[in-house]
């Protein structure tokens, strides 16, 4: 049985932002059960919780022996194990591990950035003046992953833990607006979401984070 981390309480409230969403959206493409055992901020920086991610964070991910934390090797590890994420050609099973890396390497950095100029230096005398730089290293990189998506539907042939990796990715700027200004990028976001492993994961995750009724 596979087991996860995820939040106690996630700080977005349930947008589906935290990362296990990432995570619960592979296995649910590949149909794996999967167990969730939840943190909080306290216990993720404890020894037992260290061991299983040296830096303290969610999502972990535990199947048999195995241990591992890092969302990019989580998904990779899904994908390799499990149908349904990666092609069966070899070089187009790379190519989509390609689009995996260029997620986490070359468009998250600059979209972690911006989380950091808005919300934890917000405060300081010189985030106005940065922010608009910030955004537009955003820019530099949506402008060519538009143009190399296009007219396609998925990055590369059908959709592989490339897309999934990508639109996790790219959902975190959708509060900013950016993501609007690139169609092509929002309607692929969209395209994504509607899958219905996507809304299976966010739904589950939204369970747990949810404000409750009433
Ligand atoms: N590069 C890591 C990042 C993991 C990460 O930043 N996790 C966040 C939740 S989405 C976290 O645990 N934050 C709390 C903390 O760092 O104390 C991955 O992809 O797994």
């Amino acid at each position: 049985m596979i087991t996860i981390t995820a939040f106690e309480k996630s700080p977005d409230g349930g947008k589906g932002l935290a990362r296990d969403t990432r995570v619960r959206w592979a296995l649910e493409e590949t149909r794996q059960p999967y167990d969730v055992r939840l943190v909080s901020f306290k216990a993720m920086k404890e020894p037992a919780h260290l061991a299983l991610n040296p830096f303290g964070q969610i999502p972990t991910y535990e199947e048999g022996d195995l241990a591992l934390f890092e969302t990019g090797a989580i998904v990779l590890h899904i994908a390799g194990r499990y149908a349904g994420l990666l092609p069966r050609d070899a070089n187009a099973r790379a190519r989509a591990t390609s689009w995996m890396f260029a997620a986490l390497n070359t468009i998250e950095p600059p979209i972690l950035e911006l989380f950091t100029a808005r919300v934890l230096e917000g405060d300081k005398p010189w985030a106005a003046d940065r922010l608009p730089l910030v955004k537009d290293r955003i820019r530099n990189r949506l402008v060519p992953l538009s143009a190399r998506l296009g007219e396609r539907e998925w990055l590369d042939g059908a959709f592989s833990a490339g897309d999934l990796m990508m639109v996790s990715v790219l959902l975190r700027l959708r509060a900013s607006g950016l993501l609007d200004e690139f169609p092509t990028l929002a309607a692929y976001v969209a395209r994504a979401e509607a899958r219905p492993a996507y809304q299976r994961a966010f739904a589950a995750q939204l369970a747990i984070n949810a404000p409750p009724a009433g």
